[in-house]
């Protein structure tokens, strides 16, 4: 008996030891759940549109602290995905997709343009808006 004391006392311990790590564990699953929405947008340039996920409308609408996956492609020339306020400037030449991600801390409205100054893409509508709705 006096010999399985520290035993007992050893298995109650792990087995505290093993609940804490699983509560941990599910806490922390949880809360990343809460914070990493993922959210997958197509962004294609032409001149002189932006066409965000097949839709016509040049606007790219998400939640706060949502991880927003961007798939940027161009259907003829060499354009650019700048969004200032978010320190993001991607370029794509057509054929070669360019795949970046980035986390929406901030809420507000942001435009995103081409920055191309050749074709002056800006001037002739490609621009657009990050709209990021906060929680
Ligand atoms: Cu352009």
């Amino acid at each position: 008996m006096v010999n399985n004391r520290p035993y007992t006392a050893c298995g109650l311990c792990r087995v505290q030891a093993v609940l804490g790590v699983v509560l941990l564990l599910c806490v922390s699953v949880g809360v990343g759940m809460v914070a990493q929405t993922k959210r997958d947008f197509n962004v294609s340039a032409k001149q002189f549109r932006f066409t965000v996920s097949g839709t016509d409308v040049q606007e790219i609408r998400i939640s706060q602290d949502d991880l927003v996956r961007i798939t940027l492609s161009s259907e003829d020339i060499p354009h650019s995905f700048t969004l200032p306020d978010y320190r993001i400037q991607k370029r794509v030449e057509p054929g070669r997709d360019v795949v970046f991600e980035f986390r929406a801390e901030r809420a507000g409205r942001f435009e995103f343009y081409c920055s191309m100054t050749n074709d002056s893409c800006r001037e002739r509508g490609m621009v657009g808006a990050l709209i990021v709705v906060a929680r």
